[in-house]
């Protein structure tokens, strides 16, 4: 019987490594002779560079070499602009990028000035620490807003402002549709900025071996082959010179996608010119500084509604934090601007942004990748909305949901590969349904959840989103069935923990009619496969899995083919199963796929004009544009409002991300984005001083949520394939942390309706100190509003 793995509920190839402590990570890679590298960073946050004096460090026992920009010569070079956005209407950037080593100004503290090479890091370390820096500092900007007055002090001399980007996007009429609504609701809406703290910091081992005029790469990066392409470009070399090797990586979460980062640069450039291998893995602290961020928005956005609570138009104009460099380009604004619109209806949209370059460190995206902050607005007017009309908020959202007859949905607005985010399928009332039943929500309860007699207050909160997965340009996979039976499968995009040793696994085991754990997939390795992009944006099962799909096909066809030769029967009556193929009703005829692998790859006689040997295909995958993923989050929390301390108790995804692959590695993928989306929502904040200084550059400072503050999740599915797919499938990789924030603030405001009236959350990250202190505003509030209260 042959066995359908898509759909089911493997466990994953990878975790027996993984677990057994067998996984290669980079800093794992030890070679004879290898250095190690320490970066000095700048202390300010802008400031001119007068001087740089290595000589104390250099005379240190054990250094070997310390590098400023001054030693680059040509090398140095500004960073790609990653995205470089098209001409567009209504569109202006002025991109500026990272440089590998501060030449002349600094723009945020944590900038690599120098690089010092030594023999072991803990030499290298101490003699960082002896290189003398001086820098004349600068007025620092870290306001977003404050960056865009006049007069700010300039960030990029070269500019005549900080000002990175301005957009304009729009659809319909807002101003016009505002004047015919019951409701126009104005709020400012804030949403702070993060870091995506990996569990393994990024690192980097570069090994040139001069005979073979050969250069190895370990990196932590998303994006193995195009980091192999630009070094190869940069350091003159045939890309065949270069070989990247992304292996395990203890999770990426879009920081590691960035090209390049100065050590991605220098690394191999210091190997070539040292002769010897060279290692440089990221410490905490560092990974504050040196690795991209994101989050930082301020938003005034308008809703106008109709009293029965159709939406008329939005209208958001915001300011984006990109940080001191945009080599991202406008990939997380235009998320956020895109991703507003949601699962709704909404006839007029005027949405605007501005993007300011400031003293802080560089912000790319980040799981979510701006789709959280659009989320978090829409949801918030709707629930103010909702309560100004003295509507249910699932009612109102109930009203705007686009309905399954209306797909294909074209909604206008560019998405991040700057195509409109033309939604391709959707059902989104069932899945509000099966949320509202999961968490026993029920919108008819007049009274207020009950305290549990701890005095603490009971909130629930229920949210929807849609999120544009799997966008191109494409990916490619190479399938080859070996002697042993056993399937090899390559794939040009890296893994940081999504379970691609499986699910990609499955795809090809059903085509090929073998067990899971005999297809051995091979990703993030260019010497493996020349071609493709990288893990991002959750693309994973769009791109690379149908690419996988299609390698898969076109082996079954050569098996079946060549079977039915040897067999003397027609295609039609072979089937696949069980590491054979054979006659269908006859199953002593039949032949295993590795005696015919080895039948395909002849040592005498020819192989016929127009075929290839062995039991192998490439093929690709681009698809036409994004697929769309949807859900509802749902939790239930509880304030205590003396302490405003939160503890959340039941956390409810009912998610659609088209066909799933395997249900229990997309349930994997909800749970990590949920955590991810806790943390955003009330434990991690970078408290920055007016002078660009963190102030909570430590784990300890800088709270991660732990297993305690991450409830179990319960999770249903609704499918709706995506038809521009042949697996039909949607990404699911960032959805669990795009709606948590919006989710946190509805359910908080639940819970204190009563004890703190009038508390509008409006702001993400809460922390127990904010809430509180919100708590009290509003109190205070609701005090002087009361009769006699105001003087
Ligand atoms: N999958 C599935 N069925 C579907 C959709 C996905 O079985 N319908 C499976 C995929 O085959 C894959 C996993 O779910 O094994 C995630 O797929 P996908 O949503 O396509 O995401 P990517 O593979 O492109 O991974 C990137 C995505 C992003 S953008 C971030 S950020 C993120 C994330 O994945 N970073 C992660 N999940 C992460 N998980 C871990 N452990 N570590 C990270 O760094």
């Amino acid at each position: 019987m042959s066995t359908r793995y898509f759909g089911a509920r493997v466990p994953r190839n990878e975790d027996e490594a993984l677990l057994t402590g067998r996984a290669l990570f980079v800093d794992d890679v030890q070679l004879p002779g290898m250095l190690h590298a320490a970066f000095v960073r700048s202390e300010c946050a802008h400031g001119v560079l007068r001087r740089v004096d290595a000589s104390r460090a250099l005379a240190r026992p054990g250094v070997v070499a310390v590098y400023t920009a001054a030693d680059l010569g040509d090398y140095w070079q500004p960073g790609p602009l990653l995205v470089p956005p098209p001409p567009i209407d209504g569109l202006t950037f002025q991109a500026r990028t990272q440089v590998p080593l501060v030449r002349d100004k600094v723009r945020h503290v944590g900038e690599a000035i120098a690089v010092v090479v030594a023999e072991s890091r803990y030499l290298a370390e101490d003699a960082a620490e002896e290189v003398e820096v001086e820098i004349e500092p600068l007025e620092a900007v870290v306001d977003i807003e404050a960056a865009l007055e006049e007069g700010a002090p300039r960030i990029h001399d070269d500019l005549d402002s900080n000002l990175a980007a301005h957009a304009v996007q729009t659809k319909g009429a807002y101003e016009a549709a505002r004047a015919d609504a019951d409701l126009v609701l104005a709020r400012r809406l804030l949403y702070d900025r993060g870091i995506s703290a990996a569990i393994e910091n990024r690192g980097v081992v570069a090994h040139w071996e001069e005979k073979a005029g050969h250069l190895t790469v370990w990196d932590t990066t998303q994006a193995p082959i195009p980091i192999r392409n630009g070094l190869a470009a940069m350091l003159g070399l045939s890309e065949s010179q270069v070989r990247v090797i992304a292996p395990f990586i203890g999770g990426g979460f879009g920081p590691k996608i960035m090209m390049f980062y100065p050590d991605e640069v220098l690394l191999p450039w210091i190997s070539m010119r040292l002769g010897r291998p060279v290692k440089w893995i990221e410490d905490r602290f560092e990974n504050f500084f040196s690795t991209t961020q994101e989050r930082g928005q301020v938003h005034d956005a308008e809703i106008a509604v109709r009293a029965d609570g159709r939406i008329l138009g939005v209208k958001d104009v915001f300011v984006h934090d990109t940080g001191a460099y945009s080599p991202y380009g406008l990939t997380v604004p235009i998320n956020t601007q895109c991703t507003l619109l949601g699962p709704y209806d909404v006839p007029n949209y005027y949405s605007e942004f501005r993007v300011a370059y400031t003293n802080r460190p560089t912000v790319t995206p980040v799981r979510g990748a701006g789709r959280q902050h659009g989320v978090f607005v829409m949801e918030r007017l709707l629930d103010l909305a909702a309560r100004e009309l003295e509507m249910d908020r699932t009612e109102i959202r109930r009203r705007n949901f686009l309905s399954p007859d209306d797909f294909p949905h074209d909604h206008e607005i560019l998405y991040q590969d700057f195509a409109p985010l033309v939604y391709d399928s959707g059902d989104y009332e069932p899945a509000l349904d099966r949320a509202i039943e999961m968490i026993g929500y029920d919108p008819a309860a007049t009274h207020r959840p009950e305290a549990d007699g701890s005095g603490r207050l009971t909130g629930v909160g229920i949210v929807s989103y849609i999120e544009g997965t799997g966008i191109g340009p494409y990916e490619g996979a190479r399938v080859r069935v070996e002697p042993s039976g056993k399937v090899c499968l390559v794939t040009g995009i890296g893994t940081q923990g999504q379970g691609h040793f499986t699910s990609f696994a499955q795809i090809v085991a059903d085509q090929l009619g073998v067990s899971v754990s005999d297809v051995r997939v091979v990703t993030g390795d260019t010497r493996e496969f020349h071609w493709g992009t990288g893990t991002f944006a959750s693309r994973g099962a769009v791109v690379a899995g149908n690419a996988c799909h299609a390698a898969a096909v076109a082996v079954r066809a050569k098996i079946l083919r060549k079977a039915s030769e040897i067999l003397e029967v027609a295609e039609e009556d072979l089937e696949l199963a069980d590491g054979r193929v054979a006659v269908r009703g006859a199953p002593d005829l039949s032949l295993a796929v590795g005696d015919l692998a080895v039948r395909c790859n002849p040592l005498r006689g020819a192989v016929e004009p127009g075929s290839e040997p062995g039991l192998e295909a490439t093929a690709y995958f681009g698809p036409e544009r994004a697929a769309t993923a949807s859900g509802v989050h749902a939790m239930v929390l509880q304030v205590d409002p003396e302490t405003a301390m939160v503890e959340i108790q039941r956390y409810v995804v009912v998610h659609d991300c088209g066909a799933i692959i395997n249900p229990a590695i997309v349930e994997g993928q909800i749970h990590g984005g949920v955590a991810h989306g806790i943390g955003n929502a009330f434990y991690e904040q970078l408290v920055c001083d007016p002078d660009g200084q963190l102030r909570n550059a430590s784990l300890m400072d800088y709270l991660l949520p732990t297993a305690t503050d991450v409830p179990s999740i319960e999770t249903a599915h609704i499918e709706t394939p995506s038809p521009l797919n042949p697996l039909g499938t949607k990404g699911v990789g960032e959805a669990g942390a795009i709606p948590v924030g919006a989710l946190f603030a509805q359910a908080i405001e639940d819970a204190l309706r009563d004890h703190a009236p009038g508390l509008e959350i409006r702001e993400i990250p809460l922390s127990p100190n904010r809430l509180f202190e919100l708590i009290q505003e509003a109190r205070s509030e609701a005090a002087m509003d009361a009769p006699g209260g105001r003087m």
